[in-house]
């Protein structure tokens, strides 16, 4: 992979995208061939640089326009935000004003409608160390974190002494094969047929006063799992009462005092609604019934000032926005500019869009509130998340893994992100296209999806590392949901080559007269 591709020199941050140089040929068997190699490589070198850039650049105007330094100056201003809201920027602290920072770019240089689309949100937070303490013939104080956790959504706080536990048959699914539970600590051993939020409310309902959930044997440490509603929305349940998760060994011992032990639990906790919105941005030129729909989500979690996730994708997503209208673009399919809220707390943003464009579901505000874009309009979405990991590895969304109508478009997707890393030269993996962020809603709703991303906390392999450069053995973004997501953990290569990339296909897609035809694969 080269490691100057005439780009200007970027504060780089780990050396992240830089792979050392492989040398395969022996010295001493093909000096000749190498000096002939070498003559050939400067006529060639002069041959590139004299001619493809410029006409690469002429090729792409858009993607050579964009520049990586205004991304950087919209990530200062994120964490100048973050800084005066406790150093987050989710739902409940910076969200808003990362919104209406936004929006201003957007009114001042943007060319697009500027339309908020609220919806609810739960928030939910661990106030303090919650205890778990079983009484018996010994008593003993479980330790949390190690031998226990708070689920998460798991309750409010809860002050619980000297309560029974009883164990519950089966897997708490079957309303009628629960048992007794009423003003008891309900202990579920075996997963059964439902989620864990349907044992836990069937529970909650019957009267129990707290719900733990031990793990299987096999797992050595308790669950932060999620314990509500996948898609919740306005008049969905949360639970009340505390739920917790406990070792398989924790478990073990609860079930052995089962019926005679009994429990105490404390836990101090809140799950708030709180409105928070999407901000949606309605290009004004381009053909309406090809919608592009361009995303990220602007939330960060609560314990960081999320500059890389998700800043960095909604920074470039920004900065995509303000370049084009900059350059006075026309496309040919309309372009519509998402940020989405609530990401962090599991994509209730792209959720309620989804919703309420697809299914026609209404909230109190939707008369109140126009949103001009037609489910059945948008040709595709392309999702920018995290750009800018510091020891990161450029990955392309699988468009395979795209359900049923959302598939052949989102494999053209993807090879429309492949064609810009392989036309530079840069390494590139595919990634799957499962879960984890906004185009889920999309495909799962038959509109084909995509995009690019830069890798979270999983590490790096050394094969990886040989391919890509960087660290082996260290995550590709170390600071990923932590307090140290700051303006330091941007890798400015990364954030250079990735949101070019997403310029690329934004360019390119809304460029096509044939749009449709091309995601169906009737065009080339
Ligand atoms: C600020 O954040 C810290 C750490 O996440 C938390 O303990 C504290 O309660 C927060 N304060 C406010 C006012 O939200
Ligand atoms: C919980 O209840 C116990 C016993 O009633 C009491 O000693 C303790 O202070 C309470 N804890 C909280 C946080 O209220
Ligand atoms: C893409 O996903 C499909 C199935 O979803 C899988 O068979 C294929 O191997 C994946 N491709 C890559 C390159 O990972
Ligand atoms: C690319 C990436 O890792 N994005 C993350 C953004 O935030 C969501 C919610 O926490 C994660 O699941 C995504 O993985
Ligand atoms: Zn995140």
């Amino acid at each position: 992979m080269p490691s100057d591709d005439g780009l200007p020199l970027l504060r780089q941050r780990s050396g992240g995208g830089l792979a050392p140089r492989r040398w395969a040929l022996r010295q001493e068997s093909v000096l000749s061939l190498l000096t002939a190699l070498l003559l050939l490589g400067i006529g060639l070198g002069i041959w590139v640089y004299g001619t493809l850039p410029t006409s690469d650049r002429n090729e792409h105007p858009y993607e050579y326009a964009l520049e990586t330094e205004r991304i950087h100056q919209h990530l200062v201003q994120f964490l100048e935000i973050a800084s005066k809201h406790n150093n987050s920027r989710s739902v409940a602290t910076g969200h808003a004003a990362s919104a209406e920072y936004v929006e201003q770019q957007l009114r001042w240089h943007g060319d697009c409608d500027i339309q908020r689309q609220h919806f609810l949100s739960p928030v939910w937070a661990v106030r303090g160390v919650p205890r778990l303490r079983v009484r018996g013939p010994v008593s003993i104080n479980y330790i949390f974190e190690t031998d226990f956790q708070i689920m998460r959504y798991g309750g409010q706080s809860a002050n619980i002494t000297d309560a029974p536990v009883v164990q519950v048959a089966g897997g708490a699914c079957v309303a009628g094969e629960i048992g007794d539970v009423r003003d008891k600590v309900a202990l579920v051993r075996h997963s059964g047929r439902c989620t864990a939020f349907e044992a836990a409310f069937a529970l909650e309902q019957l009267g129990a006063r707290a719900v733990v959930f031990a793990r299987p044997l096999r797992f050595k440490t308790p669950s932060r799992a999620r314990v509500r509603i996948t898609d919740w929305k306005e008049g969905d349940p949360l639970m009340r009462v505390p739920v917790l998760s406990v070792t398989g060994s924790v478990g073990q011992l609860l079930a052995s005092v089962a019926g005679d032990g009994r429990v105490d639990i404390e836990t101090d906790t809140s799950i708030d609604v709180v409105k928070t919105f999407n901000l949606i941005c309605v290009g004004r030129t381009g053909d309406p019934t090809s919608t592009v729909v361009v995303g990220s989500h602007l939330d960060s979690v609560a314990a960081g000032p999320g500059i890389n996730d998700n800043g960095s994708g909604s920074a470039s997503t920004l900065e995509i926005c303000l370049t084009l209208a900059r350059m006075k673009y026309r496309p040919r399919s309309r372009l519509v500019f998402a940020w989405w809220g609530a990401e962090e707390d599991g994509l209730l943003g792209s959720r309620h869009f989804a919703r309420v464009l697809a299914k026609g579901w209404k909230n109190r505000w939707t008369d109140t509130e126009r949103i001009d874009v037609r489910w059945q309009d948008i040709a595709l979405n392309l999702n920018f998340d995290m750009l800018a990991s510091p020891n990161y590895i450029a990955l392309v969304h699988n468009g395979t893994d795209a359900p049923g109508r959302a598939q052949r478009g989102s494999q053209r997707i993807q090879r429309v992100f492949e064609n810009y890393f392989a036309r530079h030269s840069y390494s590139y993996r595919i990634t799957d296209m499962l879960a984890g962020s906004d185009f889920v809603p999309f495909i799962d709703n038959g509109i084909p999806a995509g995009g690019v991303l830069t890798g979270a906390g999983e590490l790096k392999s050394i094969d990886e590392r040989r391919v890509h450069g960087g660290l082996a053995y260290a995550a590709l973004d170390t600071c990923y949901h932590r307090d140290c997501d700051t303006l330091l953990n941007i890798n400015m290569v990364a954030l250079h080559r990735m949101s070019r990339a997403a310029m690329h296909a934004v360019a390119i897609m809304t460029g096509r007269p044939d749009l449709r035809a091309f995601l169906d694969g009737a065009s080339q």
